[in-house]
């Protein structure tokens, strides 16, 4: 071959290549577009206490057992997320009666899931393009509580779960796309937290003014899954 028509046929091979490169290419910035704009990547912040372990059952059950003389509050008059304080107003010997309950051994290990929860939080790791994290607050008085919050979710979850909890006093400081959370106000140093509050409905905050400018979960059964299709968008 002479050497003209070797370099004319170098000159059409690099140019037939990078046209079926810049093609691929093209797909590929199309394809990435699509995925962004369609399922965006979403990371979701699961609280423990009231959402997937049931505290307030919990309580109310070792706090008979414990004080059998003593008056309680039953789980239909509950109000407010503090129980040591509803207790105080009830007799004020009552109040350190009731921290005498979670503070003690094997409390927080022997909490039973609420119904639906762990089932949800399995499913929602499986999803594609999700980030699940466990995030709780251990109570102050730390010789058993953040020990036994590991241990349940190893007991429950599995180990793999290990990996997802965050333990926080301060749940402002902890970046994701959506809490949820039992507690009304959730309050920390970061003003502005990145996630948006899903209020998830328990035996102290169902008597609450409706606050039509937050999103709610009755319980496991509603429709977490549109929840988080609609915060993907
Ligand atoms: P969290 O669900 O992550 O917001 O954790 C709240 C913790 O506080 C949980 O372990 C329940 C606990 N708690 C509930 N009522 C009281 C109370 O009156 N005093 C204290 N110290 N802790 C409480
Ligand atoms: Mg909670």
């Amino acid at each position: 071959m002479l050497l003209t028509q070797m370099f004319r046929r170098i000159g059409r091979d690099t140019a037939s290549a990078y046209s079926v490169y810049s093609q691929r290419q093209s797909m590929n910035s199309v394809r990435s577009v699509r995925n962004v704009s369609t399922s965006k990547r979403l990371r979701v912040l699961v609280d423990m206490d009231g959402v997937l372990a049931d505290f307030e059952g919990g309580f109310l059950k070792k706090f008979r057992k414990r004080y059998p003389q003593d008056p309680y509050i039953t789980l239909e008059d509950r109000r407010g997320f503090w129980v040591s304080t509803q207790y105080g107003e009830l007799r004020s010997d009552l109040c350190a009666k009731a921290i005498s309950i979670w503070e003690s051994k094997n409390f927080f290990i022997e909490l039973e899931p609420l119904p639906g929860g762990l089932e949800a939080v399995k499913e929602m790791s499986r999803m594609e393009n999700t980030d699940v994290f466990i995030c709780t607050s251990p109570i102050k008085h730390y010789k058993y509580c953040p020990y036994e919050k590991y241990a349940w979710v190893e007991k429950h979850l599995g180990s793999e779960f290990l990996e997802q909890i965050i333990l926080t006093r301060d749940k402002t400081v902890v970046t994701g796309d959506v809490l949820i959370d039992d507690k009304p106000d959730i309050l920390g140093v970061e003003p502005n937290p990145a996630w948006e509050h899903i209020l998830f409905t328990a035996c102290h905050n169902k008597h609450l003014p409706p606050c039509p400018s937050k999103r709610h979960l009755l319980s496991w059964d509603d429709d977490w899954r549109g929840v988080l299709e609609d915060l993907r968008r």
